[in-house]
């Protein structure tokens, strides 16, 4: 019989490394074979599933809902979904949490890289135009963030590469019987 689905379910704040640690983990699972994996990344669900919202709390709860019910539809036909938003809000990633594991088990990733790092390096030049007051509420600058009181793991992209925060991610599934 084969395993059940589950979802890895990343959270971090923007430049913080979620979407390159989930292409290097679906990757991995992808050369493991066996079950299809399905990446929701954070700005190609914004353009394809979520265009319509901005970043309220209303609209980001929204967003999250949405690949949160995505993510539980792949999960209960047995594959792995992989998603990467930022999820800023304690409440809804619990919410998404209850959905999922009806179905298989859920997986929440922190990237703990911190905002001082990520505003360094500020690869897409948003957190500039957010201190210039140019885009609003965003997200560590103006707009909160709920750090994970209790994910499965927690990575960070300051000291360690990505390559090895996929490793990490990729042992705890092996400890917990998913892979
Ligand atoms: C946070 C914003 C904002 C605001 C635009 N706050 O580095 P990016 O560019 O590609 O990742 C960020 C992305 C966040 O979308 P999510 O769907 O992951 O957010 S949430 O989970 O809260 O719904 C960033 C860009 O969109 N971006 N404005 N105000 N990030």
């Amino acid at each position: 019989r084969s395993k059940q689905g589950f979802t890895v379910f990343f959270t971090g704040f923007s430049g913080s490394g979620k979407s390159t640690i989930a292409n290097a983990l679906m990757v991995k699972l992808m050369e493991m074979g066996g079950r299809p994996v399905t990446l929701l990344d954070g700005d190609i669900v914004r353009k394809n599933l979520s265009s319509e919202l901005g970043f309220s709390k209303e609209h980001r709860d929204l967003n999250i809902r949405r690949i949160g019910y995505v993510a539980s539809e792949i999960t209960k036909n047995g594959g792995i979904a992989i998603c990467a938003p930022i999820a800023p809000y304690a409440t809804t990633r619990r919410a998404v949490r209850e959905d999922i594991e009806e179905f298989g088990a859920f997986i929440e990733v922190h990237v703990a890289t911190s905002i001082e790092e990520c505003e360094k390096r500020d690869r897409k030049g948003l957190y500039k135009l957010a201190r210039e007051g140019k885009i609003k509420e965003f997200t560590g600058i103006s707009d909160p963030y709920d750090v994970p009181a209790n994910p499965e793991i927690r990575v960070e992209t300051e000291n360690v590469d990505v390559d090895n925060c996929a490793h990490q991610v990729i042992l705890k599934l092996e400890q917990m019987g998913l892979i």
